[in-house]
């Protein structure tokens, strides 16, 4: 466990520009992960989520669907809550930058930047692409003029602009690189650095006079703020920064705060230049994480993408596999961090392999033998005799050090792939001990004890899924009748108190799915073999 005993977990606000698709909820499903696993952890977690409502492609859309901006934001922001609903997604806040009180935040910080001489007025001129409401450089539009990160057409644009002093802060910036190596991986740094920081960074242009919805300036009002760095500061306006309460800016966003801030690598740039540099034009402390993640790929190696039209909304996938089964899907596997296709063979694959017959099978079996040789009543724990018993408490033990120092890494994928190596210990375990011959052979104390083992080990694997999958892991435990107090991770190696419960009915938690049929019914969703 770290010394920081609180966290703030935050994902980037979505843009309220259509609807969630998968490729969207990977992002919330590994920041809950994390913010659940940090509360097991026994830290004071809060989890931050929201929706990034002002812009131009968003008034432009509004204008499309015949609603005001505020009306067609409030339709999105409510839909985007309802998937989070379905998704299990624990936020304990959800911002929206149309909220008066990041409006207010917004205005005040411009001010007070504005008062210390970090933006100043100046003239822009530069390639506009519209889709991703960035300007670039001849050298990034190329002679082809196109977007670097969407490869739509840019155009020209030239406004009044207010500009923020980034070139001021990028010997700083480094010098925090250097300083903080676990603040972003290398790899991803260096790519922002090679690619933004060394050609030379320019001073950002923070204004627009060209659409009006957005937050307009209190100095001039025909003025409205990027974008993205109205979206950047939701990360504080959240906490109340500015509001003159304090109160929740001194919890999360203290020097005892571990920040773990989630963003896919399309948007790294603005995560891991533009934001650290307000921070410290603010002189507010920096995150101690920014997670950079990979992205959904089609089986092609596309981007599932809003606009591209290629992502399946996740409700089939959820009224279908359930939300756990999901979300476990998304965490192990994709490597965090990397890329990774979503393709529906590996989606039923995976699903097989780990949910049904490991988890699922391991449960079933354990609890039908329970049933059969003991009336549904656990047997009474004693010191195991068999050197296989002790053997297999002992790896189990192991596991869930692994599991920690992983997840502490933020290795979500690895972290769940070590509690199903626990788990699976425990089909090795049934072929060694075979307690089938066992009960043929009348040797009750070592069926007793083989069984006590691995009702142990459902527990130990269930608490340490249980950030991934809550509602399985549950009724797992459920049907193990495991006492509460012994669901927490804090209790997790206290082996021994289990006996004489009463086991619940049983039901497969998870079906083996049919390949075939699977495959039918995905490759309608999502282009793949
Ligand atoms: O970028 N695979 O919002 P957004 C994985 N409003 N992640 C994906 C993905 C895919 N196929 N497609 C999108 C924005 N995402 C801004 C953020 S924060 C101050 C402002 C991820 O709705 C993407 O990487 O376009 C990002 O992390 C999140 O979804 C929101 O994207």
């Amino acid at each position: 466990m770290g010394e920081k005993k609180s966290c703030y977990v935050t994902t980037p606000i979505y843009y309220a520009s259509g609807n969630i698709h998968i490729g969207h909820t990977y992002c919330n499903v590994c920041a809950d992960t994390i913010a659940r696993y940090k509360r097991m952890m026994g830290y004071d977690v809060r989890f931050m989520t929201g929706s990034d409502e002002h812009g131009e492609k968003i008034q432009k859309k509004a204008l499309e669907a015949g609603l005001s901006p505020k009306e067609y934001v409030d339709k999105i922001a409510s839909s985007f809550k309802e998937v989070w609903k379905a998704m299990n997604i624990s936020y304990d806040y959800y911002v929206r930058t149309t909220d008066e009180s990041h409006v207010a935040c917004v205005q005040k910080v411009f001010t007070k930047l504005l008062e210390k001489g970090d933006i100043y007025l100046g003239k822009y001129e530069g390639w506009y692409c519209t889709p991703c409401e960035s300007f670039f450089t001849d050298a990034q539009v190329g002679e082809g003029h196109l977007c670097p990160d969407c490869h739509r057409p840019v155009h020209w644009e030239s406004e009044d602009s207010y500009f923020l002093n980034v070139k001021k802060f990028v010997p700083d910036l480094l010098k925090f690189y250097e300083e903080h190596p676990s603040f972003c991986r290398k790899d991803k740094l260096n790519e922002m650095i090679n690619t933004f920081i060394k050609p030379g960074l320019d001073d950002l242009c923070i204004t627009r006079t060209s659409f009006d919805w957005g937050v307009p300036i209190k100095e001039n009002p025909k003025h409205i703020v990027y974008v993205w760095i109205d979206a950047l500061l939701n990360y504080v306006s959240a906490l109340g920064y500015e509001s003159g309460d304090d109160s929740l800016m001194e919890k999360y966003w203290g020097k005892d705060t571990e920040i773990v801030q989630l963003a896919g690598r399309d948007i790294n740039r603005f995560h891991t230049i533009y934001w650290p540099i307000l921070l410290m034009a603010l002189g507010l402390r920096e995150p101690d994480h920014i997670l950079v993640h990979g992205l959904l790929l089609t089986k092609s190696g596309v981007k599932l993408s809003k606009s591209l039209g290629n992502a399946p909304s996740p409700y089939p996938l959820i009224e279908r596999y359930g939300v756990d089964s999901l979300r476990y899907y998304m965490v192990r596997e994709m490597q965090f961090g990397e890329d990774g296709a979503f393709t529906p063979t590996q989606f039923v694959d995976r699903l097989n392999a780990d949910l049904a017959n490991n988890y699922g099978n391991l449960v079933n079996r354990t609890l039908s033998m329970v049933n059969r040789y003991f009336d549904g009543v656990i047997p009474t724990y004693r010191s195991p005799s068999s050197p296989l018993t002790l053997e297999m408490m002992e790896k189990a033990f192991s596991k869930i050090e692994e599991y920690v120092s992983l997840m502490d890494k933020y290795d979500i994928t690895s972290g769940a792939g070590k509690a199903m190596e626990l788990l699976a210990l425990g089909s090795k375990y049934f072929d060694d001990m075979a307690p089938w011959n066992l009960a043929k052979e009348g040797k009750t104390e070592l069926l007793e004890e083989t069984l006590y083992a691995a009702c142990e080990l459902i527990r130990m694997g269930s608490i340490l899924l249980s950030p991934v999958m809550p509602e399985k892991t549950k009724e797992a435990l459920d049907q193990e009748n495991v006492p509460e107090e012994l669901r927490s991770f804090e209790k997790i190696k206290e082996v021994g108190k289990l006996s004489l419960i009463h086991v619940n009915t049983l039901s497969p938690l998870f079906p083996r799915l049919k390949k075939d049929e699977e495959l039918s019914f995905l490759t309608k969703l999502i282009d793949g073999e």
